[in-house]
Parts: structure tokens; sequence; C-alpha cells
């Protein structure tokens, strides 16, 4: 089975980029169990300007985008999506 990567190398550039003493926003630290079927989460995200935050896991963290509007159930509608940091499982 593969190890699972030590998330404060991966994830340098979330850390770099909060205070955790100012953000409730998880540090990484919690060791999250790979699962068989990898994990995803869209967020409403009530941010300077709202917005929708898709994850995807991949190699231990969440794959992340900002996307600019909300999921539609019609598969012909585009979304803009604005890749960023990578983003912990926890
Ligand atoms: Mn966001």
């Amino acid at each position: 089975m593969r190890e699972p990567p030590i998330a404060g190398d991966i994830l340098s550039a979330y850390k770099n980029k909060r205070d955790f003493r100012s953000t409730r926003e998880p540090r990484g630290k919690t060791h999250v169990m790979p699962s068989k079927r990898p994990r995803f989460a869209i967020q409403k995200h009530d941010a300077t300007r709202l917005h929708y935050d898709l994850r995807l896991e991949l190699d231990g963290v969440f794959k992340s985008w900002a996307v600019t509007r909300g999921p539609s159930l019609d598969p012909r509608d585009k979304r803009l999506a604005i890749e960023v940091e990578d983003h912990p499982l926890d």
C-alpha cells in the first residue's frame, strides 16, 4: 500500500497563504486515511466575492478550484474554474 504523502511538504502553498491564529480553516495536521473511493467536495464560499469551491481528492490532498457560478443540472452549462492551491483533506 502506498504511503500517504507528508502533508507539511505538499501543502506549503496552502499554509503560507494563511495565518492560523486568525483563520478557522484546518491546518492540514489531522491525518485523514486514504479512501478506496476518492472523495470530492463542493462548497459554497461566501467570501469577498461569492464563489464555489470544487475539491477532488488526489494523492492525499484535495486538488481545488474556485468556480465563479453555482452548480447546474444542465451538462451544457459551462463554468469558469480557476485552479487554486491544494487543500488538506481535513
Ligand atoms: Mn474558496
